[in-house]
Order: C-alpha cells, then sequence, then structure tokens
C-alpha cells in the first residue's frame, strides 16, 4: 500500500493544483513586486505588473531570473521578508563562483520539511523506521532537509552527517538503520566499503535509500541496490528553492514527483525560452509559490529534464520530472558532439565496472582531447594482461557507441580514484583553465 505524508494534496485533482498554484502565483507576484525592488524592476523592463498576473497561463509574461541574477543581488538583494522574520539561512555547494545565500522564514522550514515528509514517506517511511541521515549537515541542505523531514514523519533521527565511514556502518548496524540518505555516489561507497567487510545484502538491515544532490544513472541505481539490499529513491532539490525536495520519487521509480502545491514546473528550451510539451528534455524552470523569505518566480535551475503528466501508479498526481541528464553547464562540448557524464556512467556500469571514474578534457594543437580513466574491479585486476586489453577494447567501443566520438580509455588499480563522501568530481576540465 502507497503511503503518504499528506494524500490529500498529494493526490489532488489536477482542476485543484491548478487552482492552488494559480490563487498562489498571482498572490505572490504582488507580493514580491511591491517587497523586492530587484525584481520589480525586472517586471517593469519587461513592462509586466502584478494585475497581468491572473493565473498559471499568465507564467510565460514574467522575466527569467538566472544565477547571474543572484550574484547581482548578493546577499539581500532579493530578500522577500524583513531579515528579523527570517530565522535561517543556508548555501549552495557551489564550488564557482559566489555561493547563494538562501534565507528562510520558519514558515518556509515548515514547507521545506513538509516536502522531504512526503519523500520519505513515498520510499516506504513511517515512524517506526531508523532513518540514517548522511548528507552534509551545516550550510548545505542535504543534511538540514531530510533531518527535519524525517522529524515530521516521526522516525528516529541519525544526525550523522557525510563522512567517517566505519563509523557510519557501525551505526547502521547497531542502530539497524533502515532508510539512508545520502548522495548516490557516497551510497556507492557505503556498499562498496560494507561489502569488502564480508557483509552481504542480507546482513544489512536497509530497505531504502533517499540519494540525490547529483546527476546518477539508472545502472549507479541498480548496482547500489543490489550491493545495499534495498530500493534507491532519487530526490531533487536545490538551494534556491529550500534543499532537497523541490520532487521526489514514488514506488514506481520512473520520475520525480514535483511538489506542485508550492512549486511550478516548466520545460524550457535553453536557446529560445519556449516552452517544451511533454516528453521533450530541456531547461527547468521553476516558481516557488509560497516561500516567503527567499522567492524564486521562474528560476532557472540549468537542469535538464522532461516533463510527464500521465497518471502515476502510486496515485499520486502532481506532474513528474525525468531522472535529471545532467546540467546545462556540466554537459561537455568534446570535438563539437555534446556529452554527458551520465552516458559514459551508463555504458562502464553496463560492462560491470564500478562507479568510480574519472572524465578528463583538454586541448592539444587546436584539437579536443577525451579521455576516461577507468577504475579495474579488483577481479578484473588479477587478469592477464591480454583480458586487460580486451577489457579497454570493450569500453572503448560502449563509449564510441554511446558517444559518437572515441576516448583514450586508462584502466587503473582498483581504489585508486578518490571516493567521494559528498557530490562526486567526475570531470577534470582543463580547456577552461
Ligand atoms: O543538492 C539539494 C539536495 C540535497 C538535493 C540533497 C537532493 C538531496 P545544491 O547544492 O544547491 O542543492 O545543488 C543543486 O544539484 O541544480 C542539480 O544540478 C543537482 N541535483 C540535485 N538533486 C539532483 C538529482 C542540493 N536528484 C543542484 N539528480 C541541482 C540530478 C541533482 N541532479
Amino acid at each position: 500500500m502507497e503511503n503518504y505524508y499528506q494524500k490529500d494534496i498529494e493526490t489532488a485533482s489536477r482542476e485543484q493544483i491548478t487552482q492552488w498554484q494559480s490563487e498562489r502565483l498571482a498572490a505572490q507576484v504582488k507580493r514580491v513586486y511591491e517587497n523586492v525592488p530587484y525584481y520589480r524592476k525586472k517586471m517593469e523592463e519587461l513592462g509586466v505588473t502584478p494585475e497581468d498576473i491572473k493565473g498559471i497561463e499568465d507564467i510565460g509574461k514574467l522575466p527569467f531570473l538566472s544565477k547571474a541574477d543572484l550574484r547581482d543581488a548578493y546577499p539581500y538583494g532579493l530578500l522577500g521578508a524583513p531579515l528579523e522574520d527570517c530565522v535561517r539561512i543556508q548555501s549552495t555547494s557551489g564550488t564557482t563562483g559566489k555561493r547563494v545565500i538562501a534565507f528562510y522564514t520558519q514558515h518556509d522550514i515548515d514547507l521545506w520539511e513538509d516536502c522531504c515528509a512526503r519523500a520519505i514517506m513515498a520510499a516506504g517511511g513511517t515512524k517506526k523506521d531508523v532513518v540514517q541521515v548522511a548528507y552534509g549537515y551545516g550550510l548545505f541542505t542535504g543534511g538540514a532537509g531530510l533531518h527535519g523531514g524525517s522529524h515530521k514523519v516521526g522516525s528516529l533521527t541519525v544526525p550523522m552527517s557525510s563522512g567517517n565511514t566505519e563509523r557510519q556502518i557501525m551505526f547502521i548496524q547497531d542502530l539497524q538503520a533502515t532508510i539512508l540518505c545520502c548522495t548516490p555516489s557516497y551510497a556507492a561507497y557505503l556498499g562498496e566499503s560494507m561489502k569488502e567487510m564480508g557483509l552481504t545484502p542480507d546482513q544489512i538491515p536497509l530497505k531504502a535509500g533517499i540519494f540525490g544532490a547529483e546527476a546518477w544513472s539508472e545502472e549507479m541505481r541498480h548496482s547500489i541496490e543490489e550491493t545495499l539490499g534495498i530500493k534507491a529513491y532519487d530526490i531533487y532539490g536545490l538551494t534556491e528553492l529550500s534543499g532537497p525536495g523541490v520532487a521526489f520519487e514514488c514506488s514506481e521509480q520512473n520520475g520525480m514527483h514535483i511538489n506542485e502545491d508550492h512549486f511550478i514546473a516548466e520545460v524550457i528550451d535553453p536557446e529560445t525560452g519556449r516552452h517544451l510539451p511533454d516528453g521533450e528534455y530541456g531547461e527547468l524552470v521553476i516558481t516557488a509559490v509560497d516561500k516567503e523569505a527567499f522567492p524564486m518566480i521562474r528560476y532557472r535551475t540549468k537542469d535538464i529534464v522532461a516533463l510527464s503528466h500521465k497518471p502515476c501508479s502510486c496515485g499520486r498526481t502532481h506532474v513528474r520530472i525525468s531522472k535529471p541528464k545532467g546540467r546545462t553547464d556540466d554537459m561537455l562540448i568534446i570535438r563539437g558532439v555534446n556529452v554527458f557524464p551520465s552516458q559514459i556512467e551508463t555504458v562502464l556500469l553496463n560492462l560491470g565496472y564500478t562507479p568510480n571514474y574519472q572524465i578528463i578534457v583538454d586541448r592539444v594543437n587546436n584539437t579536443d582531447t577525451f579521455e576516461v580513466k577507468v577504475e579495474l574491479t579488483p577481479e578484473m585486476f588479477a587478469d592477464s594482461m591480454g583480458a586487460i586489453s580486451n577489457h579497454q577494447a570493450a569500453i572503448s567501443e560502449g563509449l564510441k557507441n554511446m558517444l559518437g566520438i572515441k576516448a583514450k580509455v586508462t584502466l587503473v588499480a582498483p581504489k585508486s580514484i578518490v571516493r567521494s563522501e559528498g557530490k562526486a568530481v567526475r570531470v577534470i576540465d582543463r580547456r577552461k583553465i
């Protein structure tokens, strides 16, 4: 039986959802116009006033917000509530440029935690579960979000934060943790470590994992599910829009439901800004309709997804996004060909490798070089030279078929690629330096 946190909302009719979104959008635009000079100026530049926005059908009239706006307005320029009403900040894990600082009122925290509670219950969580939160705590939203959601569900919350892998495993065993929340790359690392300790999936008490914060392939999902003996659920979100919980996966594990009572999702062609129909991949644009302190209207996420309004067997009616393929700014253009790291991951896992790889791109004599470093599994490492060179040829072939371009494949010893406790860094693009 499907498990819901707020069943009436999660299974509301399309008419009801549209009504909520329309009313909330109109009110939010009015509030932001009146309180946020930065956004009012953007609206004025397009000649739009709050009276023009009667419902979601008018959303296309509004200006987009981008990361560049957040930088311009840093830190207080987009504040939508008096600072004295704010109770928290969180910040992006971004490694480039200025970090984004997001502000929250108590109301914002409540809504955010509700979204995370929905995700935990969709993964089968109840008050009887032990939820180990191994996302980073601190400025990153992963720890705080899932922690708050777990409290709302009433589960026993284990606030581990990321890292200290031995201690993570000890707590999973000693407290019989049933739900693990962390990045998929850290889940893979935990799985690898438990396997090395001789633990088989049936000796691991976990039943589900809620993994997100980075792109991960279906093949990576299967590999984690197998090693840990769990069902692995995807969760999506970003700091600008509260954090994890903008969208989450249900038992169908086929796309993530956007929490549409709080967020309006659009998918656009990133070049023209035109709306794309269901099923077509484009940039996800999100409007938060009831966030107070850090209101985001038509925020361009740079994440590449497709929408689906098809009915879902779980009973939830909220629109789904596909697993993000990557980000417009993650997509590598190598010798003119678009390459997403997740495509490389798919090839490697299908051939039986671990998700430990690195992509190194450079430019020599005006030509792009493209190298994929792949870790051998311990079994393969013991193979003869001949067998190893066959492995190399098979990967080259697989990559060529998937991407249409040739890569130099370098096989490296097991454990030689650094493991990630948070978001994995898989691409080294030396062309930018
Ligand atoms: O990563 C929030 C989060 C925490 C989501 C825990 C899920 C779980 P940021 O650090 O601001 O926030 O990074 C946001 O991470 O724009 C995506 O590019 C990427 N991302 C987040 N979730 C997924 C996912 C958090 N499930 C950026 N699949 C987003 C693919 C994801 N990419």
